[in-house]
């Protein structure tokens, strides 16, 4: 069913259009730690810094539209949400990581979703409708743009680049001309908040996420039945290659995709797998253990589904029921959104 929405709206707008994976798996985590840049920034919590580095650590960005595939794009006049039904979500029926028994299953209510990441052209929009300057774009006490995350693929490492913002994802001289309809990233969560809010929607849950993602199917139990099929054909815009050195690009794309290129799962939903990471509204509170203490104060917020730099040698999280944290304040390469809104039951009835 399709719901009429401001996002609806500003999808057809035409204006203009690291480590996903926590320190468990990653051998080369404790080097990274000692070169980021974010231990040197000082701008993150302690607990989202390792948070963030864990992520950082995990997975590169790429930007460049590759090679070995032509896939076929869902033209942009495609449905813009859909409706997903009451249900309940089992999370954690199979476990691969260990911050996967975090973090509870449960029942959810009917809501509605966009069937895709929120793109550059939505955004854009978004901006020149309301002037919002993003957290990347503010200055800090230095009086340097605060920016954002930035995977170097030349270094196989990412950096703090104060350059970096929405508009200009991979920092000075870059831009987003051409990548309309990429999804938006260098956003953090307060700047995807304001996004959510200005088109009258809100952020997932980390369960509404999960739910939207995987309908009632079980999680695979398989790392790669989400972003692969039987044949190993790639149904997901991840990293092909070894990490971080060489993305081979063989699902068409060394970078992030434009959105809806790849196969939508039970709801209509593209890019749930890979692509990039997208925001909810859950607070990490910890990969081992649910914290309540932390429940209303951790800095993380849970990220969801993989992003184009997950790769089988490393993250390999292109999965529904995978969760990493994010930090909120961190604008990031492999870091975007999709947008929610309540719905009634009866309307969302298949
Ligand atoms: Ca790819
Ligand atoms: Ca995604």
């Amino acid at each position: 069913m399709r719901r009429a929405s401001k996002t609806d709206n500003v999808t057809n707008h035409s204006r203009r259009s690291a480590g996903e994976a926590l320190a468990s798996e990653r051998p080369c985590v404790a080097a990274r730690f000692a070169e980021s840049p974010l231990l040197m920034s000082g701008r993150l919590f302690p607990t989202a810094l390792i948070a963030a580095l864990a992520c950082l650590a995990a997975c590169g960005d790429a930007r460049t539209p590759a090679t070995s595939a032509t896939p076929s794009c869902a033209p942009l006049t495609m449905q813009t949400t859909a409706d997903i039904p009451a249900g309940r979500v089992d999370r954690g029926a199979f476990l691969f990581e260990p911050e996967e028994s975090v973090g509870g299953a449960g029942e959810v209510a009917a809501f509605n979703i966009d069937v895709h990441e929120v793109t550059n052209a939505q955004y854009a929009a978004f901006v020149a409708a309301t002037g919002y300057v993003t957290v990347a774009e503010r200055k800090g006490p230095d009086g340097a743009p605060l920016g954002g995350a930035v995977f170097d693929r030349s270094q196989a490492r990412w950096r703090i680049d104060s350059a970096a913002q929405w508009r200009r994802p991979e920092g000075a001289g870059s831009d987003i001309r051409g990548r309309e309809r990429h999804p938006v990233v260098m956003v953090a969560y307060e700047d995807a908040l304001a996004y959510a809010t200005w088109a009258g929607r809100r952020l997932p849950t980390e369960n509404e996420w999960e739910r939207a993602a995987r309908g009632d199917a079980p999680a695979p139990a398989s790392r790669e039945a989400e972003a692969y099929d039987g044949n190993g054909a790639p149904r997901a815009n991840t990293w092909q290659g070894v990490f971080p050195f060489k993305d081979a690009g063989e699902d068409g794309f060394a970078g992030s995709a434009p959105v809806g290129c790849f196969p939508a799962g039970p709801h209509g939903l593209h890019d749930m797998a890979g692509n990039v990471w997208e925001w909810t509204s859950d607070r990490f509170t910890g990969g081992e253990r649910f914290d309540a203490a932390r429940r209303d104060t951790s800095p993380a917020r849970v990220i969801k589904g993989g992003s184009h730099l997950c790769s089988r040698n490393f993250c390999a999280r292109y999965r529904s029921g995978s969760r990493q944290p994010g930090d909120e304040s961190l604008g990031m390469s492999h870091i975007g959104f999709r947008t929610v809104a309540d719905v009634s039951e009866d309307a969302a009835e298949p």
